[in-house]
C-alpha cells in the first residue's frame, strides 16, 4: 500500500544519502592521513585546509531541473557528480599538482574526470583543479562506487572565488560590467602573487639545500 511504499521509499533515500556522506568521511580520512604524515615527515605540510561539504537534496533536485535530467536515483547517481565536495586549499601551485597525484596514485580512488582550470582559467578569471574521482563504499548489502568532486586550489585562488561567488549571488547572477572587469584585473593580480610565492618559495628551498650540504642545516633558516 502507499504508506508501504513511502517507507520503501524513505529508506532508498536516506541509503543513497548516506552513501555520500560515507564516501566524504573516506576522502576526509586520506586527506587527514596526508596532512599527518607531512607533518611528521617533511617539513612543511602542502595541505593548509580542506573543507567537505553534502549537497542538500533541494539543490541536488534544483540542479536535475536545471539540467533537464531524470529524476530517478539511478540518473541523479550518474549525472550530479557534486553531490560530495571537498575543497582543498594549499599555499603552491606545485602543491595542487602534488596532491592531485598522491590521491591519483591510491589504489581505490579512480580519477574519472580532471578539469585544470588554473592551465585554462575560465573566461571570468577563474582558477581552480577540479577532480571528479570514484570511491567505493562498503555497504552491508554491497558495494557502491560513489562520485565525489573536489576542488584543489591555492589560498590566493581561494579567495579569489568566495568573493566572486559571493559577488555573483549578491547580483543575482548579472555582474555589473565594471565589476566583471576588476574581478579579471584581481585574478590576474591573485596569479601573479601566486607564481612570486612559488618562487620565494623555490628560492628558500635552495637556501636549506644548500645549508644542509654545507652540514649547517639550521644557521640560515
Ligand atoms: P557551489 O555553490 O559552489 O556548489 P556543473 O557542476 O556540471 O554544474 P561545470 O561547469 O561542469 O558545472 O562544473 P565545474 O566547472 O567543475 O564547476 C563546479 C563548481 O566549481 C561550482 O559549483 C563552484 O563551486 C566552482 N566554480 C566553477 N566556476 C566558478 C566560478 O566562475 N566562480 C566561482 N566562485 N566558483 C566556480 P556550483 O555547483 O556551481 O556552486
Amino acid at each position: 500500500d502507499t504508506n508501504q511504499m513511502l517507507i520503501t521509499l524513505k529508506k532508498e533515500m536516506m541509503r543513497f544519502m548516506l552513501t555520500y556522506k560515507f564516501a566524504l568521511e573516506e576522502i576526509n580520512t586520506k586527506i587527514d592521513i596526508l596532512t599527518q604524515e607531512f607533518q611528521y615527515f617533511h617539513d612543511y605540510n602542502p595541505i593548509e585546509h580542506a573543507k567537505s561539504r553534502l549537497k542538500s537534496p533541494e539543490s541536488i533536485l534544483k540542479k536535475v531541473e536545471r539540467k533537464g535530467y531524470d529524476f530517478t536515483l539511478n540518473s541523479i547517481q550518474e549525472n550530479i557528480r557534486d553531490i560530495a565536495g571537498v575543497r582543498i586549499t594549499c599555499s603552491f601551485i606545485t602543491d595542487i599538482y602534488e596532491i592531485k597525484n598522491m590521491l591519483a596514485k591510491q589504489k581505490d580512488i579512480t580519477i574519472i574526470e580532471c578539469k585544470d582550470y588554473i592551465k585554462d582559467p575560465k573566461p571570468n578569471g577563474y582558477q581552480s583543479m577540479h577532480l571528479i574521482v570514484q570511491i567505493p563504499v562498503f555497504m552491508s548489502d554491497g558495494e557502491e562506487k560513489v562520485f565525489v568532486e573536489i576542488q584543489i586550489r591555492t589560498i590566493a585562488m581561494d579567495f579569489w572565488a568566495s568573493l566572486e561567488h559571493k559577488i555573483y549571488y549578491k547580483y543575482d547572477k548579472e555582474i555589473p560590467e565594471q565589476m566583471k572587469i576588476e574581478l579579471s584585473e584581481a585574478a590576474v593580480t591573485a596569479a601573479q602573487l601566486d607564481r612570486k610565492m612559488e618562487s620565494i618559495h623555490l628560492e628558500m628551498n635552495k637556501l636549506k639545500e644548500l645549508s644542509k650540504e654545507e652540514g649547517n642545516p639550521e644557521e640560515l633558516l
